[in-house]
């Protein structure tokens, strides 16, 4: 006999609520790809930090299981598994309740700090199948469901005990819906990336992260030195210029804490966070916290005689030119703006972050000059370099339009579809040939380059618009180029849809691949944001067994799997030290053929993980680099 479903009136209404989530998911947690696959364990994480922020929670475990399931529990007091006053568990009004107002109300897209239970119920939607496991008063309590809906019956309306327990907590397991989601295998790196900043902005709490998916792995994510040690970790690789500096203050119920240290680099990164949630776009709290900051700055720097009278004020990318930051508010009631819902809209948070901000910073550089100092000649050299930018390109612009007539290298593509187009940057003279030779001459443009080209990050902009390898370059893409005080750039002529980077996996292929990244990242960011670059994979080996086919490896994973299948029998390996070793048929089949090859793209992070390009390449240390590029995804199914 068939399962019978326990339904009465309210449960209906719930269904229909939970039916309108896996009717758009998007409109919940984002999107159905592997991002939003990921935002599942962070709603579920969410409810136990929120445990932890009432205070009650200091210990939080996330297992990605063998079986694909995900695995969440915390050390909280449990929730509440009484009888409800709508005649079921507390639990199961969490778990099957879309929280009120659903897609028009705010809390859909997660104000958090003590709002338990936002978002359990969206999960529970999404996944075929998820447990709840509560312990408290003494006993281990059940519940279980299938996608969203309970999957049994209540006697008397409470949940079946299964075990005794001293401690308390809540368990939760969870299956992705593969009806739902493009794919269902969570992606460790993000995880593991996330779980660590939440650890960063919660230094009381203790966060354990396993993958038993493959061999068995586990990290243990505790960061008592909170947002310090947040800015530390993201200025690691860099040159430093000060220490870090650290402000918290308190006005309104709204408490604001932030972190900086500057760095030897022509950049800045500034994260903002409203009660552990990251805002992409920042909000008000940054804008407060900025403007206080420029003022400041221009105030001491006439005190101290660095500005003279006839001299402009510095403006606010020039006093945080190197400044790596967080800040980090906690709000009662915030509010969002956008599309994103991940800026932060309150009035009051932008008046708070002005007044701790100036307070609290006034207070530190009074008594530590050295620091400011520091700071100062860093505007200085940034507004240096902006008037002289400044200056070039009116010049430039009055003078003529740049003749950007020659090709170089490039070998181009016959067909003009740049929908199909492709273009190859290619390291070297000789792979350049190979790939000329071996490529689709239809779709596939190839531009070999020599060397290393010039770092843009450093170099102004006559001598960026000098570089004969990035004059072909913004030739050949034909979309011209943004540059921070002019704006030509037009991506609708673009030629190609993918620019593809190809060079060695070696130290110098991946300095040259983010020398490149650098480049588009500062001249034609829209490239990078509409996930038109492309890193190219070519393989590391290839194994050829003395009876059956030979076979490409990409990585020491591959490998290491080919040798488990292999075991006992005879093969020849072969390694490839760079591009220039293959044939131009090799270099086709492994690298150039979209059937065959592999590709990642490079997507622009949100700056707050601290994951490095070079490593991604190469897996092992390089000259330290930047950090602010650097998420990568593939493009053809990799398993890494
Ligand atoms: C392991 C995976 C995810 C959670 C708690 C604890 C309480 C709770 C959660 O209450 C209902 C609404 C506001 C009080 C609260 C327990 C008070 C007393 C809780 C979790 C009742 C929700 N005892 N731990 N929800 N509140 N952990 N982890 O979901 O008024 S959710």
């Amino acid at each position: 006999m068939a399962k019978k479903q326990v339904y009465d009136e309210h449960s209906i209404t719930v269904l229909e609520g939970l039916e309108a989530v896996r009717k758009r998911p998007g409109m919940y947690i984002g999107s159905t790809s592997r991002k939003g696959l990921n935002h599942l364990i962070y709603e579920i994480v969410d409810n136990s930090v929120d445990e932890h922020l009432a205070g009650f929670c200091s210990r939080i475990e996330v297992t990605l299981e063998k079986d694909g399931s995900c695995t969440v529990s915390d050390n909280g007091r449990g929730i509440p598994v009484g009888i409800h006053e709508k005649g079921m568990p507390a639990e199961r009004l969490i778990f099957t309740t879309l929280h009120a107002g659903g897609k028009f109300d705010e809390t859909v897209y997660k104000t958090s700090g003590g709002l338990h239970g936002v978002g359990s119920s969206v999960v529970n939607a999404l996944s075929v199948q998820l447990v709840v496991r509560v312990s408290r008063d003494g006993f281990v309590y059940e519940d279980r469901y299938k996608r969203g809906k309970p999957d049994q019956k209540l006697v008397k309306g409470e949940l079946p005990v299964i075990g005794k327990s001293k401690e308390t907590g809540t368990w939760v397991n969870f299956f992705p819906d593969p009806e739902i989601f493009e794919k269902t295998r969570f992606s460790s790196d993000e995880v593991k990336s996330r779980l660590h900043e939440t650890a960063y902005l919660n230094p009381e709490l203790t966060i354990i992260f396993r993958d038993l998916r493959d061999e068995p792995y586990e990290e243990t994510y505790h960061e008592p030195d909170g947002i310090i040690g947040f800015v530390k970790a993201l200025t690691e690789k860099a040159e430093k210029v000060t220490e870090p500096v650290y402000i918290k203050g308190e006005s309104e119920g709204i408490t604001i804490e932030a972190a900086f240290q500057y760095v030897n680099e022509f950049r800045e990164n500034v994260l903002g966070f409203c009660n552990n949630i990251y805002n992409a776009d920042g909000g008000t709290h940054i804008t407060g916290f900025k403007t206080a900051f420029t003022t400041l700055m221009n105030s001491y720097a006439r005190q101290l005689g660095v500005l003279k009278d006839k001299d402009q004020n510095f403006n606010g990318a020039d006093v945080r030119n190197g400044m790596v930051a967080v800040i980090s508010i906690k709000h009662p009631a915030p509010r969002f703006e956008g599309q994103t819902k991940t800026k932060l809209d309150n009035p009051d948070a932008d008046r708070v972050a002005k007044k701790i901000a100036s307070d609290e910073l006034t207070m530190f550089f009074d008594r530590n000059l050295d620091v400011l100092k520091a700071i100062l000649s860093c505007a200085e050299k940034s507004a240096k370099i902006r008037k002289t930018e400044e200056r070039a390109k009116t010049n430039m612009l009055s003078r003529q339009k740049f003749s950007f007539d020659s090709n170089g290298k490039l070998a181009n593509c016959e067909k003009k579809d740049p929908g199909r187009c492709e273009i190859f940057i290619v390291e070297g003279d000789s792979a350049g040939g190979s790939a000329k030779t071996a490529r689709d001459r239809n779709y596939q443009a190839i531009l070999p380059i020599r060397g290393k080209i010039l770092n843009v990050e450093k170099a102004s902009i006559n001598k960026v618009l000098a570089n004969a390898e990035i004059k072909t370059m913004i030739n050949a893409f034909g979309c011209g180029f943004s540059e921070g005080y002019g704006n030509n750039f037009d991506i609708a002529k673009l030629r190609y849809d993918k620019i593809i980077i190809m060079a060695d996996a070696d130290v110098d292929g991946a300095h040259i691949a983010t020398l490149l990244l650098t480049f588009f990242y500062r001249f034609m960011p829209e490239l990078i944001e509409g996930g038109h670059v492309y890193i190219a994979m070519p393989p590391l080996y290839k194994a050829m067994p003395s009876d059956g086919e030979e076979e490409y490896l990409y990585d020491d994973k591959a490998l290491e799997k080919y040798r488990e299948a292999h075991k006992g029998k005879k093969f020849t390996l072969q390694r490839y030290k760079g591009l220039g070793e293959m044939d131009p048929q090799q270099l086709w089949e492994t690298t150039l053929d979209p059937e065959r090859r592999y590709l990642r793209r490079v997507e622009i992070s949100d700056g707050r993980f601290a994951s490095d390009l070079t490593e991604v390449l190469m897996g092992t240390d390089v000259p330290p680099r930047r950090d602010f590029i650097y998420r990568h995804a593939q493009d053809a199914e990799l398993d890494i």
